[in-house]
């Protein structure tokens, strides 16, 4: 078991699009254990493989409130969605930052599970927004890209900020 280390945004890492697993081993099963490890560190209810620099499909989550109840989704599909709600959304790779998102209610998710069978599930409320928003990280795409330009522009101004306080160094090293 390993905490890994979670790419934080603006790394241009979290835009990679993430490659279909192809056999679901004991490196992978490895990987969706530490992947909740880190997880649950954080803590989180939810990670992409590419958050933690591994680009290939594969997300956990656990929304319940003891963290006792993992789901590992690899090769997820969303295959049917329906309604919409707006819910206020965080993210381990945008530590201290969150913003109302609006995404579909609903969602029939198809995916591959940890014995490599394939599997549907029937997901609402904050499993399937979660889910939603992990599999956005295995296209590149991050819950800021749903935010106005003007707010998104702001956040990448704070977290500069944030950041040339941190390491007085970084502002000179960057001319
Ligand atoms: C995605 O996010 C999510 O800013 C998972 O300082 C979140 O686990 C989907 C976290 C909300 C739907 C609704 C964020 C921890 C965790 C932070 C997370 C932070 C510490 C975020
Ligand atoms: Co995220």
């Amino acid at each position: 078991m390993a905490i890994l280390k979670i790419l934080e945004y603006p790394d241009p890492r979290l835009r990679t699009k993430a490659e279909p697993v192809l056999v679901v081993d004991d490196e992978l099963r490895q990987l969706a254990a530490d992947m909740l490890e880190t997880m649950y560190a954080a803590p989180g209810i939810g990670l992409a493989a590419t958050q933690v620099n591994v680009h290939r499909r594969m997300l956990v989550a656990d929304v319940s409130e003891k963290q006792d109840t993992p789901h590992v989704f690899i090769n997820p599909v969303i295959v049917e969605r329906l309604g919409t709600e707006a819910m206020e959304e965080g993210c381990l790779s945008v530590p201290g930052f969150y913003e109302t998102v609006t995404r579909a209610e609903w969602v029939r998710v198809r995916a591959l599970g940890l014995d490599g069978e394939p599997f549907e599930q029937e997901l609402d409320g904050l499993l399937a927004v979660c889910v939603q928003h992990e599999i956005d990280h295995l296209d590149g795409k991050l819950f800021v890209d749903y935010l106005s330009d003007l707010k998104r522009q702001r956040l990448r101004k704070r977290i500069e900020k944030e950041r040339r306080q941190k390491e007085p160094d970084s502002a000179v090293r960057a001319l």
